[in-house]
This record gives C-alpha cells, sequence and structure tokens, in this order.
C-alpha cells in the first residue's frame, strides 16, 4: 500500500510577506535587483516549460541524457530508501531515478507550488503502488526541516538551479543541506558548466522570445501580488554573460523614463532610460569549483557524469 501526505511549513501568506521584503529590498538597491523565484506563478511555470523545449536551451535534455544514461549507477552508489527532491517542479526527471531506485520507500517532493506537487505526487503513485509520497511544501532556502522517512537518503537537486544562487547563498545552503544529512546519505546535484558565451547567451535570449516573455512575467507577478502598474512593454530582454564570475545575468532594461507605483509596499520606483533591473543570476561551474563548494560545506566529491558534449554535469557527494 502507498500513502501520500501533503505538509505545509511555510505558512499560507509567507510568499506575500517575503515578495513583500524582496521588492522594498532589491528595488530599493542600485543596482535593482529581484529575486529569480519570483518568475514562478502558473504562467511562470508554463513559460518554464517552454523554455526547457527551446532548441538553444540545452541544460534540460543535456541533463535528462546523463540521468536516464547514469541512473543505474546512481541508484547502485546510493542505495537510497529515500529521495528527497528540492525544487521538483513537475518531478518529470525524477522518474528515471525512481524507476532505478530498486529499494525506494518514499518519495519527498520539496517546492512551493502547492499545484505542482499534488499533481506530479499523484501521478508518481498512479505508476509506483507502495512508494510513500510525502510532498513538503517549504522554501528549500530555509529552515528545511525532512519527514522521518527511512535512510539512506538521497537528496536530488537538479536543473542546475543552485546557479540561481549567489555564492555566498551557495554556501550556507550547502551547509544548511550537509547539516540534514546522516552517514550514508548522498547529494546529487545538477550544475550547468562554463562553455562559450555565444551558446550561453543563445540559451538565455532565445530566437522565439520565448525567455524574454518569461523574463517580463515578473512584471505581470508583481502587478497581480502588490498592485503596481508596470507596463512590461516598457522594457528589454536582457541576457549577458559575466566572463569573471561565470555567470549569466537576465536584466529588464527600461526603454524610457519608467515610473511604477507598488501600492501593497507604498513606494513608487522610478527608471532612468536604459537602467537595467537584474531579475536572474545563472552561474555556470567547473567540476574544480563543484568539488571545492562541496568541500567546503563538509562534503565530498564521489561521482561526476557529463553529457556526451560535456555541457552539464551531474555529481554525487556524501558527508
Ligand atoms: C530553472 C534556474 C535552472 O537558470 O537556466 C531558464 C531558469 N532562466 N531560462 C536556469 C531559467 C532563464 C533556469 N533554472
Amino acid at each position: 500500500m502507498s500513502t501520500f501526505a501533503v505538509t505545509r511549513t511555510l505558512p499560507s501568506d509567507a510568499t506575500s510577506a517575503a515578495l513583500r521584503a524582496d521588492v522594498v529590498e532589491g528595488l530599493g538597491s542600485d543596482p535593482k535587483h529581484l529575486h529569480p523565484k519570483w518568475f514562478y506563478d502558473a504562467r511562470g511555470s508554463e513559460l518554464f516549460e517552454d523554455i526547457t523545449r527551446l532548441p538553444e536551451y540545452y541544460p534540460t535534455r543535456a541533463e535528462r541524457g546523463i540521468l536516464i544514461g547514469r541512473a543505474a549507477e546512481i541508484a547502485a552508489a546510493s542505495g537510497a530508501r529515500t529521495l528527497v527532491e528540492l525544487g521538483s517542479g513537475s518531478s518529470e526527471k525524477t522518474r528515471h531515478l525512481i524507476e532505478a531506485l530498486t529499494n525506494l520507500d518514499a518519495y519527498v517532493p520539496v517546492d512551493v507550488s502547492e499545484s505542482a506537487l499534488t499533481q506530479a505526487g499523484h501521478v508518481l503513485l498512479a505508476d509506483h503502488p507502495g512508494l510513500n509520497v510525502h510532498a513538503l511544501i517549504a522554501d528549500f532556502q530555509h529552515g528545511l526541516q525532512l519527514p522521518d522517512t527511512p535512510g539512506p537518503r538521497l537528496i536530488a537537486f537538479l536543473g542546475g538551479t543552485i546557479g540561481n544562487l549567489l555564492p555566498e547563498e551557495r554556501a550556507g545552503f550547502l551547509r544548511a543541506l550537509r547539516d540534514l544529512m546522516s552517514p550514508g546519505d548522498a547529494l546529487l546535484l545538477g550544475t550547468d558548466l562554463v562553455k562559450d558565451e555565444r551558446t550561453l547567451v543563445a540559451a538565455y535570449d532565445d530566437s522565439a522570445g520565448v525567455t524574454a516573455a518569461f523574463n517580463k512575467n515578473v512584471l505581470f507577478v508583481l502587478n497581480r501580488e502588490l498592485g503596481a502598474d508596470f507596463d512590461p512593454e516598457d522594457f528589454d530582454h536582457v541576457a549577458a554573460w559575466d566572463a569573471d564570475r561565470e555567470w549569466i545575468e537576465m536584466r529588464l532594461r527600461a526603454r524610457r523614463p519608467v515610473t511604477a507605483k507598488i501600492p501593497a509596499v507604498d513606494l513608487a520606483v522610478t527608471f532612468r532610460p536604459g537602467e537595467e533591473m537584474r531579475t536572474e543570476v545563472s552561474a555556470k561551474f567547473r567540476r574544480e569549483g563543484v568539488r571545492d563548494e562541496l568541500a567546503a560545506a563538509g562534503l565530498t566529491l564521489e561521482h561526476w557524469w557529463t553529457d556526451d558534449a560535456d555541457r552539464f554535469a551531474l555529481s554525487l557527494s556524501a558527508p
């Protein structure tokens, strides 16, 4: 028999309180910035799914290829009885892992989106009778607490989403993950790799304009959630490679002088023509960098798998 439980560790108004705080801080700063997690309302999540199917956006396909090719090795190395997936979204790639993990007893998807969690959970249950799904509605960056399921645990953080965190945030996050882990547990981490600038920029500035729409969607989120009056037509989508910090930045650049009211936080923000607001950092990695960041958090890199073209990597590390 399988079970399906949902635990909410986020108060239902936590998201909106966090959004307000982030908007006050980020739009009050110079240069202006916003956290990329605010892209993902229902429309933003749909647009991201569209991005994963674009010819220019290689990370999803590259990672899926590695997962399919290496699922048996990953399963053998971890022997996990519980699979925890951070930022699980639609759990699409996870199926390959779940099918390979022969001793699996529990699947713990963690996401801020309740709808994504329950939908994905029910699909998986239908296909895997006997699996206990314990969905967690939680922000994995803040005080994650895992349910009491059998070990060893495999914690999967896929898609390259760790690249959305700034270096100091990554250090704190990896350390917090390490503190959740016991001997025998492992971390499966997806990281996009440093490569030529043209390939990287094209992946974040596709010819069909889907990424541009995804980027501007954050303005619709602010309009709806905070009563703001941004006109997305006032902004251009920008994707730029920062060669020193080895990350892609997405920005919104004002086409003209812009003043927007944000009543929920009692703010009016102005943009000079050409002024840019950073909406996302997507860091790209090298093997040594990943190894060193893991080591600094108390984790030892044990496996490193890449796709044929060395575009993306999955690493397995352990305390
Ligand atoms: C979901 C964070 C991995 O950084 O590549 C895609 C989000 N942004 N196109 C990424 C994203 C623009 C994506 N992650």
